[in-house]
């Protein structure tokens, strides 16, 4: 052998050994995995799929790698059974190993979730679940979403000074929609309103019939209401049919029940239905129109909700968090996810750097129909509302 080629052999073996011992800087340019625990089938597909499109897009606007990771999604469908969820969340720690957790479409789905994050270190990012209480599961749960509190006093401020003495409450019967109760009584009752009688209704399928009737027995000024989202549209058909829009019984409620996915399905009884709620698709800003014509051309038309726009906005927190840990993961990326304030299609977020929760714009607003189309056009808002069911 020349002695050209034995240098040329040296040098490869040396650079072999360089390597080697470059191998921990090499674990932090593998990919970040991100496992999304999403409802995908059942009666809350709509919004596990609004929250991956949301997600999706935030990478493809703003580049897949961040502190020279590349983002990689394990995603996986929980059917909305907090067992599966579970399960999942055990199987993407331990065996893909994922550095961050998120999704979590309800609020019993996140619960489930929670000690998996906890004994696993494993930031998650709640992208729906609005129970107040939820960010308390798991230190390592950082909510870019909402609260069901924060959405329900905007309307409970607004009833009483626009002719609403008294209302009847009617929410679905699980957290979320006893903190709305609750946080709405609270508020609304302050301010010289009564509530003449709070119904629960099932979760799952349920025939708004018989607790439409007991409303409209009652004839109060106004039906506060909430549904998750998904489930408006049968509620709303319900409502039309049993007449009491015809009966003068006004519709008021959380952003939730005229959720901007189904909308323009309802028709004409929505019109006029004023909500209280942190994100429309008709919200009247720079970012947001971006976003909205963004996610429409990305997703054959549909509009975006809520939800997708959590989605979006929980991969900005994770991408900054990297960028400021130079890739880190762990504890570090958890650091680096609160306390995050920016402007979100929504309008301007902070995560509260204590509480890990979101402190948002809530805004009131009216159904209109817009270019042939049903829009929640935003009339007013109250500024950077912080979780107000936080000790209720
Ligand atoms: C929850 C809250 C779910 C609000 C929702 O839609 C919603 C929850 C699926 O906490 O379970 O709109």
């Amino acid at each position: 052998m020349n002695i050209r080629l034995r240098l040329h052999h040296l040098a490869i073996a040396a650079g072999l050994v360089v390597s080697s011992t470059l191998l921990p800087a090499q674990a932090q340019t593998a990919p970040v995995k991100v496992g999304l625990v999403l409802s995908l089938t059942g009666p809350f597909a709509s919004t596990g799929k609004q929250i991956e499109s949301g997600a999706r897009l935030y990478l493809a606007q703003h580049g897949d790698v961040a502190a020279g990771r590349k983002i990689e999604f394990v995603i996986k469908d929980d059917g909305g059974v907090p067992d599966q969820a579970k399960r999942m969340a055990q199987e993407m720690v331990v065996n893909d190993k994922v550095d961050v957790l998120g999704g979590f479409v309800l609020t019993p789905l996140a619960l489930a979730v929670a000690p998996i994050a906890t004994q696993g270190k494993t930031p998650a990012i709640v992208m729906s679940a609005g129970t107040s209480s939820v960010i308390d599961a798991s230190p390592y749960f950082v909510r870019v979403s909402f609260t069901l509190p924060q959405n329900s006093v905007g309307v409970a401020e607004w009833a009483p000074k626009n002719g609403i003495k008294n209302v009847v409450t009617l929410v679905s019967d699980y957290g979320p929609g006893i903190d709305a109760e609750v946080s709405f009584k609270k508020r609304f009752e302050a301010r010289g309103g009564v509530v003449k009688e709070a119904i629960r209704v099932p979760v799952r399928n349920p025939d708004f019939s018989p607790f439409l009737q007991k409303v409209r027995d009652e004839k109060p000024d106004a039906v506060f209401v909430f549904l998750p989202a998904g489930v408006g549209t049968q509620f709303m058909k319900q409502f039309a049919a049993r007449g009491l829009d015809k009966a003068g019984i006004r519709l008021i409620g959380t952003g939730d029940v005229t959720e901007d996915d189904i909308l323009n399905d309802m028709g004409d009884v929505a019109m006029g239905v004023v909500t209280s709620h942190h994100y429309s698709a008709a919200h009247p800003s720079p970012e947001n129109q971006a976003f909205v014509e963004a996610f429409k051309k990305a997703n054959g038309g549909k509009r975006p909700n809520y939800m997708a726009v959590a989605g979006y906005d929980g991969m900005r927190v994770l991408v900054h968090a990297l960028k400021a840990t130079q890739g880190k993961g762990g504890e570090a990326l958890l650091n680096a996810m609160k306390g995050q304030s920016f402007d979100s299609p929504r309008g301007p977020v902070e995560i509260d750097a204590q509480t890990r929760d979101i402190v948002q714009n809530v805004y009131i607003r009216r159904v209109e129909r817009k270019d042939g189309e049903l829009y929640n056009v935003e009339f007013d808002v109250m500024k950077a509302v912080r979780d107000p069911g936080r000790g209720n």
